[in-house]
């Protein structure tokens, strides 16, 4: 099916958040997010590029993100229409900046699946039509402030806890969390990527705790050392920064660097390469949840419709709107019984708020085609 694109809209906006939201790598308190538009003959397409304003969490960040569009990526899109699986192959002779493909790729999925009025849920392959959901819980400044912040999302409904963690804010803060909520929690820890192989002794006092995982304890480029630190601790090793692809992933899976993966389409470059991985990790055995970067309602409800997908077994970061903003750009998503429906309309299935955007937005360009 061609989809004929007659130009490109590049938004850029700030969502404050309902807190900040501090990791190993620094404090948020406004969601800096790209937006793309696609305009078609009969339809638009939304996405929403993982992208923070800094490359902490990944090189990219939102002036290289909207850049690589409007130089490179955007322009080499076929004039005369295309269809989702060839934005992946003209974009593939460029190296890297995958949260720009994935949104550029994932406007187009959504014009061409509302063109052909079909849900990405029933596109991708998803087995169930709500998803459990669990919640990531920032650094704090103290264990009380953390323990109510917990209590908080156990109360709403939330069915598993991951803690981030750093040098000095691990053992402590999981043990506290541990003691008051009890061993039927489900909980798990992220590091974002703060620790190295020589603190494995120390990272060891974790599997006290009855953790589900622990994810990306070491840098992104360390799979060799994540292999060797999983030798040395019970606890399983999810990785995330460190699997950009799904050649990742199967190097990752065959050096016995992680049991457990977390997929995000935009770190991997969007929903087909994600797809990708979630057949390989299920063929191997290998669980998988959906990551989250602070989406909003357009980003969010694409990620929900892949997190129905069989393989993932394990509660993903997809939380409700509330989680991160007062505000989102679409109908709020609200958990129910701790679980998130998956959309159901054409494409993504949910409709940006032009009211709420125009209030939120901080720049805009038009790219013809
Ligand atoms: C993770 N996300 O799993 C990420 C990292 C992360 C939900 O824990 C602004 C935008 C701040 C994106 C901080 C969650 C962010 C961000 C952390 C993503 O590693
Ligand atoms: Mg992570």
């Amino acid at each position: 099916m061609k989809t004929k694109i007659s130009g490109v809209e590049l938004r850029r906006i700030a969502m404050p958040l309902v807190a900040p939201f501090r990791t190993s790598f620094g404090v948020e308190t406004t969601r800096d997010v790209l937006l793309v538009r696609v305009v078609t003959t009969d339809h638009e397409g939304w996405a929403e590029c993982g992208a923070m304003s800094e490359p902490r969490y990944s090189s990219e960040y939102v002036d290289s993100a909207r850049h690589v569009l409007r130089r490179f990526l955007i322009p080499a899109l076929p004039k005369d229409g295309l269809d989702v699986h060839e934005v992946g192959r003209v974009l593939e002779p460029f190296t890297g900046h995958r949260m720009a493909k994935s949104a550029l790729q994932t406007a187009v999925l959504d014009a061409q699946l509302r063109d052909a009025d079909q849900s990405f849920g029933s596109y991708l392959g998803a087995a169930r039509d709500r998803v459990p959901c669990g919640v990531s819980v920032g650094i704090m400044d103290s264990v009380p402030e953390l323990l109510d912040a917990v209590e908080r999302y156990i109360a709403e409904g939330y069915v598993r806890i991951k803690l981030k963690i750093e040098p000095g804010w691990d053992l402590g803060p999981v043990r506290a969390v541990r003691e008051r909520f009890g061993d039927d929690l489900l909980l798990q820890v992220d590091a974002n990527a703060a620790y190295t192989l020589s603190d494995a002794q120390h990272l060891a006092g974790l599997d006290d705790f009855g953790l589900q995982l622990i994810e990306q304890p070491l840098a992104n480029d360390d799979m060799v050392q994540h292999a060797a630190l999983a030798k040395r601790l019970r606890t399983p090793i999810c990785l995330d920064e460190s699997i950009k692809s799904a050649a990742h992933a199967a190097a990752a899976i065959s050096l016995g660097a992680c049991s457990v993966i977390n997929i995000k389409p935009g770190r991997v470059g969007g929903y087909l390469e994600a797809r990708r991985i979630h057949d390989l990790a299920r063929a191997h055995g290998i669980p998988v949840w959906c990551g989250g970067m602070l989406e909003t309602g357009i980003g969010r409800a694409a990620n929900v419709a892949l997190a129905a997908l069989p393989g993932f077994t394990l509660p993903g970061d997809t939380s409700g709107s509330s989680r991160y903003f007062a505000t989102d750009v679409t109908k709020p998503f609200v958990l129910s019984d701790g679980h998130l429906e998956v959309p159901t309309g054409p494409g993504l299935g949910v409709e940006p708020r032009s009211d709420v955007l125009d209030e939120v937005t901080t720049s805009s360009e038009w790219i013809s085609m």
